[in-house]
């Protein structure tokens, strides 16, 4: 069986690495009736291929405090595919970050970029480094150390980093002064820019409009929409709170949000400009909202926020935030979609119970695609010196996920599985790229 045999190879050359793993074989499985359909895939060893990054470059990250103490981070970036256009995908500060955690995240970039229609590779990069807590000064000076390095490998045709977690405006701004001191050279080679130096309107939305509209496709096939109903948003960051704010403006009522201390119920419905003062200005904590706001009440385990009854979930902070248990309780509570806006954050097992259940699942790759997209949006105005407005630039984002969530429809209902958009996205994403890597020939 191709997907044992594939998943054996994968265990047996990198044992450490248990979230790429579950990436690649949620991809493996779902592929396995297109090779049927098409053996030269086969022949050719297009998985094989593909699951092996191009190039994966591990560096040496040091930096002072304002104490003057030494500290050592590592830093990566993974460059997996360029098929269709140079590496794209984000940078992730954050504790946890290590080999395995890039690599699942660029391997998904790959299908991810693929489905935005836009002519973008996949890759993936970060740090162990945790800003939560540093100055300032502190973040200005890692943040040159890390494109002290990073700055020879990427550049506007090879490989356009952008954000993630830990990684917003802030830091895109000292990452793109040094690169731009080192290279002497301005040029898109970030995106997520500032406005006033080459970043583009409604990129700092992208991911949670992109999501919701997304989300809102899925509704339209059951003639469905947002109007009425109770939604939770897990996460208080970028990806969290332009989904409550898209929402809201869908006629969808956010009621709990979370971050990685706990979860904030607030029946009423959030008061975004609460949540954007403690969060983006202030750089608080999410239970701080509680401590303002009569209406909302605090709860230290931030996985329960799956326990608050809704319509629609919509995971917007990590990896494997939803597991068995809390999909089963979604179900149970009468949860009728998932969008998600964070990557990979529903369990094999949690996202089985959805499809089985009958839910509208919107796996990542396809839901949160938004953000990526309007990235390449963001590479196509700098190519061209121009900037487009706000409302032309919401109105392709919004188009490319209408087509993103076509596309997933039709593969799925192509290759015998109608209405599972996972493996819709994984196919449709998949075939843009095999075929490329088979026309570009054995490199
Ligand atoms: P931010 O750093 O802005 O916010 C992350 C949020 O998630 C914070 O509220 C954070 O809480 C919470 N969180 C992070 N890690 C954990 C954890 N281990 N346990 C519990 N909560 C956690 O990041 P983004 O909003 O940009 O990213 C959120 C998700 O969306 C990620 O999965 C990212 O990969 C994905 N994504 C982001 C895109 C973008 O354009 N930014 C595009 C597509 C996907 P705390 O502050 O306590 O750490
Ligand atoms: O996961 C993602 O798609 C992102 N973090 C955005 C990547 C990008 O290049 O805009």
């Amino acid at each position: 069986m191709l997907v044992d045999e594939i998943m054996a190879q994968v265990s047996q050359r990198d044992p450490n690495q248990p979230e790429f793993h579950q990436a690649v074989q949620e991809v493996v499985e779902s592929i396995v009736p297109v090779l049927e359909r098409h053996p030269e895939y086969r022949s050719q060893k297009i998985i094989q291929r593909i699951i092996e990054p191009e190039r994966a470059i591990q560096f040496r990250v040091p930096w002072s405090d304002d104490d003057g103490n030494i500290h050592v981070n590592r830093g990566f970036r993974v460059e997996f595919n360029s098929a269709l256009g140079p590496y794209k995908g984000g940078l992730r500060f954050h504790p946890s970050v290590n080999l395995s955690i890039i690599k699942f995240l660029g391997f998904e970039q790959i299908f991810k970029n693929s489905l935005t229609g836009t002519p973008i590779g996949g890759g993936k990069g970060g740090s162990d480094f945790d800003p939560k807590g540093k100055s300032d000064a502190e973040v200005m000076r890692f943040c040159q150390s890390f494109m002290g390095e990073l700055w020879r490998h990427i550049g506007p045709d090879t490989d356009v980093p952008a954000g993630d977690i830990g990684v917003g405006g802030r830091e895109i701004g000292y990452l793109f002064g040094m690169y731009k001191k080192n290279a002497n050279a301005f040029q898109g080679i970030l995106t997520g820019k500032g406005l006033d130096w080459g970043g583009s309107l409604v990129r700092t939305e992208a991911t949670g409009y992109g999501c919701t509209y997304f989300v809102n496709e899925m509704l339209k096939t059951k003639g469905d929409s947002f109007e009425g109903k109770n939604v939770l948003v897990s996460g208080s960051g970028n990806v969290a709170i332009y989904t409550i704010q898209k929402v809201h403006q869908l006629g969808g009522k956010c009621i709990a949000c979370s971050d990685s201390q706990g979860f904030v119920h607030d029946p009423e419905g959030l008061d975004l400009d609460l949540i954007q003062q403690i969060k983006e200005v202030e750089r608080g904590r999410i239970s701080e909202y509680a401590a303002k706001r009569p209406s909302a009440e605090f709860s230290p385990n931030w996985r329960d926020i799956w326990t608050v009854k809704c319509d629609i979930a919509m995971p917007s902070a990590t990896q494997n935030e939803i597991d068995a248990n809390s999909a089963q309780t979604l179900v149970d509570n009468g949860c009728m979609a998932v969008g998600e806006g964070a990557n990979m954050p529903s369990t094999p097992e949690a996202a089985e119970i959805f499809v089985n259940s009958g839910v509208l699942y919107g796996p990542a790759k396809a839901a949160n695609a938004g953000g990526v997209a309007t990235s390449a949006l963001e590479m196509s105005q700098n190519s061209q010196r121009l900037s487009w407005t706000f409302e032309e630039t919401d109105a392709r984002l919004h188009q490319i996920m209408i087509n993103i969530h076509a596309s997933c429809q039709k593969a799925a209902a192509d290759y015998g599985s109608p209405g599972n958009l996972i493996h819709g996205a994984n196919i449709a994403g998949f075939l843009k790229v095999a075929n490329s890597m088979m026309a570009h020939g054995l490199i």
